[in-house]
């Protein structure tokens, strides 16, 4: 049995390194999730449509190279996989698509992997999931219930991507999904822009009436603060020699359900998450730099968490 299978769209990676030097490599946030998780001890699938297409066999034999269950991915002849660009400038990352009409976007609920969702302990999307098409929107929301109708845990990241789609209407799907989610794992700045809250405390309360069970808000340098209806904990950061943000928070994602679903304590599984998105920082690219769980564990026992 699959711990968390991750549904959404994997994307192959150009990372700037200098001036027109490009580093290939590989994101797509759900991707990055079930690659960390594995890398940490977790048995991790993706769920998605990639091209028949040169890029799409890259991402396959990464997930063979990782371990991660690529049963639930069905390969498109009729649209191509898609990419991603990451320039760095004095505000940190930012990144450039070449998705539009991708295999991905093609995901409905038609089309969906029932069976393997129903298999998993728990079902892992985000914000990107929904916003790539409106039929991509549709079959997060179908996976939801899936997943709920099976007893499947779902765990829900907003990762709030303004070039593809507006504010409002990612507003409406995110809360939509987040409603029916039990774990919630937002990042401050996107949980500000969508719930119109600024305090980290506000916003936990915010995600915790919606229906969330557990809810860890990311906090980028300043680490990370769980709440459940239990109370509210600050999870102090780890300093890092940043290189390259990109997916760091969903190295944190692929951690602290990699550790809740082992142990069912929501605060352990953040300070683990914490040191293994620290490290994810200190390299290039949303997947080469992941730590594998004796990295993270060497972190911890040198005390240097
Ligand atoms: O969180 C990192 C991801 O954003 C990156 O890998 C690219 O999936 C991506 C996206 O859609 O932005």
């Amino acid at each position: 049995q699959l711990d968390i299978l991750c549904l959404g769209e994997p994307l192959v990676e150009f990372n700037e390194t200098g001036p027109r030097r490009w580093l290939e490599g590989f994101g797509g946030d759900v991707s990055n999730v079930a690659i960390a998780a594995r890398r940490l001890g977790a048995r991790s699938g993706i769920a998605t449509r990639l091209g028949a297409d040169g890029f799409g066999d890259q991402l396959m034999a990464l997930w063979a190279a990782e371990g991660v269950d690529a049963g639930a991915v069905t390969r498109d002849t009729e649209a191509p996989t898609g990419l991603y660009f990451v320039r760095h400038g004095e505000d940190g990352h930012s990144f450039e698509y070449r998705r539009a009409g991708s295999a991905a976007s093609l995901m409905s609920p038609g089309n969906l992997p029932r069976e393997a969702i129903r298999g998993a302990r728990c079902l892992h999307l985000s914000g990107i999931t929904q916003a790539i098409s409106d039929s991509a929107a549709e079959a997060g929301l179908a996976a939801i219930e899936v997943a709920r109708e099976a007893g499947v845990a779902v765990s829900y990241d907003p990762n709030l991507r303004l070039r593809l789609w507006p504010l409002e209407r990612a507003r409406e799907v995110i809360h939509a999904s987040m409603r029916l989610a039990d774990v919630a794992l937002p990042g401050l700045e996107d949980a500000r822009l969508l719930t119109g809250l600024q305090d980290p405390g506000d916003i936990a309360r915010f995600y915790l009436d919606l229906g969330c069970r557990v809810v860890a808000l990311t906090l980028g340098p300043d680490g990370a603060l769980v709440a459940t209806h239990d109370g509210v904990e600050q999870v102090p950061p780890r300093p890092a020699r940043l290189v390259d943000a990109t997916g760091a928070g969903d190295c944190f994602d692929g951690a602290f359900l990699t550790r809740w679903l082992a142990t069912g304590d929501a605060v352990a599984a953040a300070r683990y998450a914490v040191v293994a998105a620290s490290l994810s920082v200190e390299g290039y690219g949303a997947v080469a730099p992941l730590p594998t769980a004796e990295d993270v564990e060497g972190i911890i026992a040198g005390g240097r968490a």
